[in-house]
């Protein structure tokens, strides 16, 4: 017996598959399509366990599909734009580009070396022009359709990165790769407008059936639709009013303050003639503009004097501060404090000396005494202290209220949604280019199609901060299209958001230059049937999307609003954590389990074993993946992946998983290697009478195949590994001696192989062929479970009555005597037979025949 050799074996594969073209997708409308996707990876230069994961999952279903009849499409490629090519340039003096293309090269050897069944024919790198090229063609479509913006607006700045920073890129504060602080900045910027698309965002979410609920509710939150109302409040002594809008307008008795942004334009416009409040206006400005930091810094007003009425003459007039809890650019930018009724504007009238009157009272509360302490009521009761809404329930009220406003003038129901446009100007080199030309006569200026693409220039200076194109000392300088004078190129770039919001429909059409994909070929392989990833790209990327395919979908481009019809979200790769006795954080590597749960180091000192938490650099509790490739090979490492946990959930790395796994491996490579020769040639038929084991394995077998392809449906990976296990057992546990072994027994292992290939293609493809096929697996139908052998021990006996056979009836094996008896009395021709006599004696054979003597 030939012991497995997975490095001969894996290389061996690989290379027949390449040479094949065997993952090659070609669209043929005589067959259904099958997308499948994993998010592409970013070129850091290594793949990672987190890889390992994403786009095993993701070469199951498609290995499945594929067997199952579909036309997979299943590509890869590079989101090769980004901050880090930029700051290898700053650290090491490298250029970008070549740092990107030598990292994708590195990393396309190891992701090779996984044996996954991409369409390498299809590879796409977003920083080459070739791709580039259709993004600024794109963006110049939106514009003519009314779906991009330059204006100006405050930006979150990034001090350290220099750049401008999305709201979503702005964690605690912070920027999400430098860490520092974020500063506000007015910068005119290109806007998508995502916005334009908002409701139907929304909608359509209830229609993405294979996707987690979670996400959807991350989606539905980030739009943030509410219905409420808009409210003129008169300025007294003035003749113009302060617009709000509330959602609680039911609360408008309540109301005992106003507040607007310190960007309201009557914030701007008191600040001309006090000082005090202008030096406040700049303080609340370093607070960056996301909805976290303001919620959670302290609130802060400043009364500007100005007095607004209330619209139902309900109280005093109220006073008008700026705060720094109102954000600008939400609703109108300018709200009615009800403190009785909100926790911010508690907290702010608490501080600031305002009534707080409650109008809503709990249900059960004692309206004598009921009254706010520390805590705002914003649960459900009914209004009081406010006229004619008095005993109405919350709900009533609020449309109660906003019907009144609307009959007299005095207000309007307005439905508002949190979803802000989408930012895409970058200061950086390392983008796409927008395709802008700023003349000083004609404007922004779009560069002519026939100009595209605008590239990257190569020698660039990284020596001094911010972005080098506004440095280039010729790049930027160009007549302007329209009419000529000297004007100069728009020097930002987009987000890289804007490259893998559209990259899966250019998988469709690879090569197109016309295009960044044809109608035609988008229309067979779009939308991505299953998409997998993590769920940190719930809100950015997959917002972003959606958002890309209704714009490309107004401009005639493309005729679906849905990217990604399946999605599903993998948990993360977890591992022990490790210290030492300085506190120094210790790789896996150099530690080891001297007894169960007590680590030290390789030299025996003591170490602090700490959470098993994601694996991550900064813990240094990664395991590299080529180690694990190099010591047992792609397939070990699949089938560990795969097999320890539920897809969704995190997936804890341990050496003895690592090992269970190999050990499996060699198992099967044993169990077919050394029972080949007493296999019955392939195709040879079953006997119909088995033995009840025979009959037992046969089930387990069909069983099997039902089970692992609706685990294989289900995302069960874990599953269908555990029951592929347990019909190994099964056949090592079978006895050989068995009449129908050989046949049965030939079945079996072909199953098992059949079943197992998803996980682990390399070591299934070599047994295939050495269980004698021709064709290999990868282009064989998956197996199909035969009914029969199916679900409950069901047989059909014969019922004989004086010895002659005159039905067939179904019963369970092994079923007790009386049973058999009973259907066999039941049977209708058997009756017949009887006309109404009584057997007088009745002989059963278990799982053979009845026999009835009258
Ligand atoms: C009066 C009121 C009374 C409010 C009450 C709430 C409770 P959502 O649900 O997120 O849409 N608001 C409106 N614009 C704002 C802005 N630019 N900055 C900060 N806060 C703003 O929130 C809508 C509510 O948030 C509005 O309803 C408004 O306060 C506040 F008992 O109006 B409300
Ligand atoms: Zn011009």
């Amino acid at each position: 017996m030939a012991r497995y050799s997975f490095r001969e074996t894996e290389a061996k594969w690989q290379l027949r598959w390449e040479e094949e073209r065997t993952f090659h997708a070609r669209a043929d409308a005589s067959r259904p399509k099958y997308y499948v996707l994993e998010m592409f990876p970013y070129p850091s230069g290594r793949i990672h366990m987190g890889h390992v994961r994403n786009y095993t999952l993701g070469d199951v279903v498609a290995r499945a599909r594929r067997a199952q009849g579909y036309n997979v499409l299943h590509p890869m490629g590079w989101d090769a734009f980004g901050l880090p090519a930029e700051n290898a340039a700053l650290d090491k003096g490298v250029h970008p580009g070549e740092w990107t293309y030598r990292n994708i090269a590195e990393m396309r050897t190891q992701v090779k070396a996984m044996g996954w069944s991409l369409d390498w024919s299809r590879e796409i790198a977003t920083c080459h022009p070739d791709y580039y090229r259709h993004e600024q063609a794109m963006f110049l479509e939106f514009w003519d359709k009314g779906l991009v913006e330059r204006r100006e607006s405050y930006v979150n700045w990034d001090p350290v990165d220099h750049t401008v920073l999305a709201n979503e890129q702005v964690i605690e504060g912070r920027g999400w790769r430098s860490g520092a602080p974020v500063e506000r900045r007015k910068l005119s910027q290109w806007f998508f407008k995502i916005t334009a698309f908002a409701q139907g965002l929304l909608e359509s979410l209830d229609e993405l059936e294979r996707w987690p609920d979670k996400v959807r509710l991350m989606q539905r939150n980030w739009i943030g639709r509410s219905e409420g109302a808009l409210v003129p409040f008169t300025l007294a002594g003035r003749d113009d009013s302060l617009l709000v809008y509330t959602t609680r307008p039911d609360t408008l008795w309540g109301a005992s303050f106003m507040a607007i942004a310190p960007d309201h334009p009557l914030a701007q416009e008191c600040a001309e003639r006090d000082g005090k409040l202008a030096a406040f206006i700049e303080e609340c400005q370093q607070l960056g503009t996301s909805e976290e930091a303001i919620e959670t810094a302290e609130k802060m007003g400043y009364d500007t004097g100005l007095r607004c009425r209330h619209p139902l003459g309900a109280t005093e007039d109220l006073p008008v501060y700026v705060a720094n809890f109102v954000l600008m650019d939400y609703g109108t930018g300018a709200i009615f404090g009800c403190p009785a009724h909100d926790q911010r504007d508690l907290d702010f009238a608490r501080k600031y000396d305002r009534p707080v009157t409650p109008v809503v009272l709990p249900p059960d509360a004692d309206p004598a005494t009921f009254a706010i302490g520390r805590e705002a009521y914003v649960g459900p009761g009914t209004l009081f202290h406010s006229g004619f809404l008095d005993g109405l329930p919350v709900e009533d009220a609020k449309s109660r209220i906003i019907d009144y406003l609307e009959e007299r003038g005095l207000g309007e129901r307005k439905v508002n949604y949190r979803l802000r446009d989408w930012g895409v100007s970058r200061q950086r080199y390392w983008g796409c280019p927008i395709p802008v030309i700023h003349c000083p006569s004609c404007g922004a200026v779009p560069v002519p199609q026939t100009q595209l693409p605008v590239t990257l220039p190569e020698d660039v200076d990284f020596t001094l901060p911010g972005n080098p194109l506004e440095r280039h000392p010729t790049w930027k300088h160009v007549a302007c299209p329209s009419c000529g004078t000297e004007a100069v190129r728009e020097t930002d770039t987009f987000d890289t958001f804007v490259e893998s919001s559209w990259y899966f429909a250019r998988f469709c059409s690879p090569q197109s230059e016309a295009a960044g994909f044809t109608a035609e070929d988008a229309a067979y392989w779009m939308a991505v049937d299953q998409y997998i990833g993590g769920v940190e790209h719930a809100v950015l990327h997959l917002l972003y999307s959606r958002f890309f395919m209704r714009a490309l979908k107004a401009c005639g481009r493309i005729d679906v609003d849905e990217p990604f019809a399946g999605l599903f979200t993998q948990g993360m790769i977890t591992h022990r954590t490790f210290q030492d006795g300085n506190g120094r954080w210790l790789e896996p590597d150099e530690v080891t389990e001297a007894e169960p749960g007590r680590w030290t180091t390789l030299d025996g000192k003591s170490v602090s074993a700490g959470r098993i938490e994601k694996m991550s650099k900064s813990k240094r509790n990664t395991v590299d993946p080529a180690t694990i490739v190099e010591a047992y090979g792609a397939d070990t490492a699949r089938l560990f992946v795969l097999s320890d946990s539920p897809p969704d959930r995190d997936l804890e790395w341990t050496e003895a998983g690592v090992d269970g796994a190999w050990r499996y491996l060699n198992r099967i490579w044993r169990l077919v290697d050394e029972g080949i020769d007493r296999l019955a040639p392939a195709g040879t038929p079953i006997p119909d009478d088995l033995s009840p084991k025979a009959a037992d394995l046969r089930r387990r077998i069909n069983r099997t195949i039902d089970g692992v392809t609706e685990a294989i449906d289900r995302f069960h990976f874990n599953k269908a590994v555990a029951l592929i296990r347990e019909l190994s057992n099964a056949v090592e546990a079978f006895d050989a001696g068995d009449r129908a072994a050989a046949p049965l027994l030939r079945q079996a292992v072909e199953t098992l192989v059949q079943l197992l290939n998803p996980m682990i293609p390399h070591l299934t493809e070599e047994l295939w062929q050495r269980l004698g096929h021709e064709v290999i697996l990868a282009e064989t139908p998956w197996p199909k479970a035969d009914p029969a052998w199916l679900n409950v021990e069901v047989i059909e006996i014969g019922v004989q009555v004086n010895g002659k056979t005159r039905s067939t009836i179904a019963i369970p094996v092994d079923c007790p005597k009386e049973e058999a008896e009973a259907a066999a009395l039941a049977d209708a021709a058997v009756q017949r037979t009887l006309d109404g006599r009584t057997p007088r004696r009745v002989i059963v054979v278990p799982n053979r025949i009845v026999n009835l003597v009258v």
